[in-house]
């Protein structure tokens, strides 16, 4: 990448669910290979791709238009975004051989399932073999990402997309590898993920694009965008300005399982034996099912606070720093949202912007049946489509997940109130994997017990499966991508 200062930022040229984020009911995703007998033509049609590509221009004025609509009462947009991310295989059989600079993206997902501790079998001869669903162990060449106001507008927009790539033909220039459907949840568990808990609620905004919230996190444009201000890697191809890295996991979660540990493991002391169990939910996740930060609301749930969009400026988990020793009376260092951004716990360890990603995900599956919950037991798959930007994937998503999430030790610098001696924090309940057959334990769950370690029974999020995408900027789209060797631009 040049080493002058790129243009200033044009949000036409990025592709929409990376920055501001599509508002979207539902959204498909849509794996594809390409045919390696038809890439000129597939080159050739991309171009046409192009004027579908729903831009973050677009998601910023749409988001304008829901705001004013919510205000008139005039009904939902119509909304039907398209965007498209290559994985470097897909990269490769366009001839862009160019090394991104991103460790994590150049040996893709499967590569690096192993260090992810995903649960797997090692084969004879000393190759891990993940637990995921048969799909994402093909060659996933791409990913086109369909999100919507409904799943008709889907469907309308798919449609076009696979005129263009001639699906269903003789001539077809890609071919489907699997197809994964994620809808907002209905009524009022609308916003929240399956286990109940309100998401979408801290979410960092980019500098000069977001209006931000007080107390909402500033990341500089580096930090989602490659070669922007705050990328760290500095040796980028001019094709990859603009760009972001796509983290995708499927993962689906086991509802009554979680339901009934909750149950079982109430906070001791604490009555009645429901609200004692919400506690205990609470104290996992770091937020009550409202929203409401555990750090604050550490004795009861607050509806108010956790509908309070402001709630991020009210709490750091620094309440006692001025202690010597910190407790983890109020919220538990290995709390999902706590391990996942531990403000001020790295205060003195240089922050935490450089490890902030943009999750754009969404559930997946039906709701509950009432055979699940007299049962206990999941029978009908469900969960949450994980998908993540950042401008490094080795400083965001696989660092939250393998040093953070899965890392006993993390974070640093905590000692026991009694003891004094030094508190290994446990792992991530939600998300903190310990790999194959280990078992999981986390520090800080009864506040008055804090020393005590829960043993966290099972699983509750599967790790089935992803692919490391890169998502390129319109110019790149049209001018590299979508061009052979010898016509390219940049
Ligand atoms: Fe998490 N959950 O329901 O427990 N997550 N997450 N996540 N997550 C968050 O703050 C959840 C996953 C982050 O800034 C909330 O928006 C579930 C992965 C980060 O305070 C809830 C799954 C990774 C934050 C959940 C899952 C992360 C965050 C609170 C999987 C990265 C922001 C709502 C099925 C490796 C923390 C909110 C902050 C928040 C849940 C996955 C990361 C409720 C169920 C894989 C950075």
């Amino acid at each position: 990448m040049s080493t002058s200062a790129p243009p200033p930022l044009d949000l036409n040229n990025i592709q929409g669910d990376i920055l501001v984020g599509i508002a979207k009911k539902t959204e498909t995703y849509y794996f594809f290979q390409i045919d390696s007998s038809r890439v000129n033509d597939f080159r050739k049609q991309l171009s046409q791709l192009v004027p579908l590509i729903y831009t973050s221009a677009k998601s910023q004025d749409d988001k304008k238009k829901i705001a004013d609509r919510k205000r008139t009462d005039a009904g939902l947009l119509k909304i039907g975004g398209v965007n498209i991310v290559f994985s470097r295989k897909g990269l490769n059989l366009l001839g862009i051989k160019d090394n991104t600079g991103d460790t994590a993206f150049e040996a893709g997902m499967l590569a690096g399932a192993k260090d992810l501790h995903d649960n797997g079998t090692t084969t004879p001869d000393n190759k891990f073999d993940p637990d995921w669903i048969p799909a994402f162990k093909k060659q996933i060449h791409g990913l086109v990402l369909v999100s919507a106001d409904s799943h008709q507008t889907v469907d309308e927009s798919l449609r076009k997309v696979e005129q263009i790539f001639k699906v269903g033909t003789p001539n077809a220039t890609i071919y489907q590898v699997l197809r994964l459907v994620g809808d907002v949840r209905p009524g009022n568990e609308a916003g929240h993920e399956h286990f109940g808990f309100l998401d979408g609620v801290s979410q960092p905004a980019v500098d000069g694009v977001d209006n931000h919230l007080p107390g909402q996190d500033v990341v500089r444009q580096g930090i989602i965008l490659v070669g922007r201000q705050g990328d760290v890697t500095t040796t980028r191809p001019a094709w990859a300005l603009d760009g972001s890295f796509l983290a995708f996991r499927y993962l689906p979660q086991l509802v009554p399982e979680f339901n009934a540990f909750l149950k079982a493991n109430p906070v001791p002391g604490v009555l009645p034996p429901d609200f004692a169990s919400d506690l205990a939910g609470a104290r996992l996740v770091g937020r009550w099912k409202s929203g409401a930060p555990i750090d604050i609301a550490f004795a009861a749930d607050n509806p108010t606070l956790g509908a309070d969009k402001q709630n991020n400026d009210l709490f750091r988990y620094n309440f006692d720093f001025d202690q010597d020793i910190q407790s983890q009376a109020r919220c538990p260092f290995a709390a999902h949202t706590r391990k996942t951004n531990p403000r001020a716990d790295l205060d003195q360890f240089g922050g935490t912007e450089l490890k902030r990603i943009l999750r754009r995900g969404i559930q997946f599956g039906p709701e509950l049946t009432a055979e699940e919950i007299s049962l206990g037991r999941t029978q009908k798959d469900r969960g949450l489509l994980f998908a993540a930007y950042q401008s490094n994937i080795p400083n965001g998503f696989q660092f939250i997940q393998q040093s953070w999430a899965n890392n006993v030790t993390f974070p640093p610098g905590k000692k026991d109130q009694k003891t004094g001696g030094t508190i290994q924090a446990g792992f991530d309940p939600i998300i903190g994997q310990a790999g194959p057959g280990l078992p999981r334990t986390m520090n800080g769950f009864d506040p008055k017990a804090q020393s005590t370690n829960l043993s966290l029974t099972a699983e509750w999020v599967l790790s089935k499966g992803g692919e490391y995408f890169f998502s390129p900027s319109l110019p790149t789209l049209k001018n590299v991508f979508a061009l052979p060797a010898d016509q390219r631009e940049l």
